[in-house]
């Protein structure tokens, strides 16, 4: 590989501190992928070798932070350096902590590297810059690697991988919901009040979309996924609300290593935003998110019943009937190593309702008293879970859950989210008859399109996005 100027000359300036060159060609490989420079990104990796990265840095989106202790630093630096157009800032620095021990005076040294120009990019909500080359999932592997490369690596900590396998989330069977015998159907209600204020998820049975208009839209969905790079990509969108997105990872402007994932993701109501390629998706689409909006209506019904509301509060409140629809599909190719990374990392969806459709290849997870617990989809159900504007709305009292996805050696898993929530401009905070003196009202209110631009413009980051609305 042929090496920059500025790598040379930090290779010779720092090459006794082998944390920070480590960390520094990990972002480096970061870089070249985003890049589409596969092979310096190959050969980065082999030469830095990826055991023992990371244990002792910490790293946050492009700022990367690497501390460690040791009696040999003399002195500190400051560099400042270009890469593709985008500057790298470098800035060193020594802390004198008090010993430990009496024998040892301890010398803390920090390194910050700060990726500025992604930095700007994101605040200003600014596009990547036009020659840079997106590689998907599809691609790499597709490419014939063998493993997980070192900016794919994302782990998880020993007690967030324990499984609780006996545990399953409740059940609802939407023809009980809107039978026309009450006592079913005041039954079919709490059950639901109950699992969206115990769980935040259910599985959804008996529904109203037909099982082949399911397996439609995810056979469309896979062709979407198999048009060529080339195709796809004219449909990359520049900013987070885009109408229609496609990409990979979650945004590869702040995600702070990449996901095992390449997406879709289309507004589709009010007005209806979809590709025109592959021949048929659009109209395939148009029919699922049809059934799916007919769906998800009765479901806020039934939820403000069992709030005690009128079945129509939601919809009136919040003008539903030209409430926002995203469709988000996700595309999880089969990874050689899926333990080393994540097909999307904790997170909470931003929305009221969000009903899921997969193609029977588990890989979901999601929090549930502090445990993470594996959702294995019966056939021909939904999982439906509640979104933190259900949460706002509701002051709390229904939770929006963490969830995450995790993929697989043996098959491309796909999943397809619809998200339901408020029109884009309207103002959501917590509803009157949710505030009271025991319950304060414990959230600020916001415009969803600016809660949706800034859960989309922030690295998931393993927490709920309320909490940055949380009073
Ligand atoms: O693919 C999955 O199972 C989860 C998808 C998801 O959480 C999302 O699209 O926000």
């Amino acid at each position: 590989m042929a090496m920059l100027k500025w790598e040379e000359r930090l290779h010779r300036g720092f090459s006794s501190w082998k944390w920070i060159i480590q960390e520094l060609y990990l972002v480096l490989g970061n870089i070249y992928t985003r890049h589409g420079m596969l092979e310096e990104a190959d050969e980065l990796r082999r030469l830095m070798g990826i055991n023992g990265v990371g244990k002792e840095t910490r790293r946050r989106g492009y700022v990367a932070e690497i501390q460690f202790a040791t009696n040999s630093v003399e002195g500190s630096k400051e560099q400042s350096l270009w890469c593709h157009g985008e500057k790298l800032a470098l800035a060193f620095g020594l802390m004198v902590l008090p010993p430990r021990s009496p024998r040892k005076t301890r010398v803390q040294f920090v390194g910050l590297l700060v990726f500025e120009g992604s930095q700007n990019g994101v605040q200003n909500g600014l596009a990547l810059p036009e020659e840079t080359k997106m590689v998907s999932v599809k691609e790499l592997v597709e490419s014939n690697c063998r493993s997980v490369p070192s900016n794919y690596i994302s782990l998880i900590s020993p007690e967030d991988s324990i499984l609780y396998e006996t545990e399953n989330v409740p059940t609802i069977d939407f023809s009980q919901l809107t039978s026309s015998n009450p006592i079913e159907r005041s039954k079919a209600i709490q059950q639901l009040g109950d699992a969206c204020r115990d769980w935040g998820f259910f599985m959804l049975i008996n529904h109203c979309v037909p099982e082949t208009l399911r397996e439609k839209v995810l056979r469309a969905t896979q062709s979407f996924f198999d048009l060529s790079e080339e195709e796809k990509k004219e449909y990359a969108g520049e900013k987070v609300l885009d109408p229609i997105r496609y990409g990979t990872s979650f945004n590869v402007m702040v995600d702070k290593a990449l996901f095992w994932r390449d997406y879709l993701k289309c507004h589709v109501h009010p007005h209806l935003h979809v590709p025109s390629k592959p021949h048929g998706f659009s109209e395939t689409v148009d029919e699922y998110i049809r059934k799916s909006r007919e769906l998800v209506g009765e479901l806020l019904k039934g939820i403000c019943e069992s709030l005690g509301l009128e079945e129509n509060y939601i919809h009136k409140r919040l003008n539903i009937e030209l409430g926002t629809q995203l469709l988000i599909a996700n595309f999880y190719p089969p990874c050689p190593k899926p333990e080393l990374t994540m097909g999307l990392p904790a997170h909470t969806d931003h929305g009221l309702l969000t009903l899921l459709l997969q193609n029977q290849l588990g890989g979901l997870q999601i929090q549930h008293k502090g445990k993470w617990i594996p959702v294995n989809p019966l056939p021909n159900s939904f999982l439906v879970n509640t979104g933190d504007h259900l949460e706002i709305l509701t002051n709390g009292k229904y939770k929006s859950v963490l969830h995450r996805a995790v993929v697989n050696t043996k098959a491309t898993r796909i999943s397809i989210a619809t998200a339901h929530g408020a029109p884009l401009e309207i103002i959501v905070g917590p509803a009157p008859e949710f505030i009271g003196d025991d319950n304060p009202e414990a959230y600020r209110a916001i415009k969803y399109g600016d809660y949706i631009q800034f859960q989309q413009s922030h690295e998931l980051d393993r927490r709920s996005c309320l909490d940055h609305i949380r009073i």
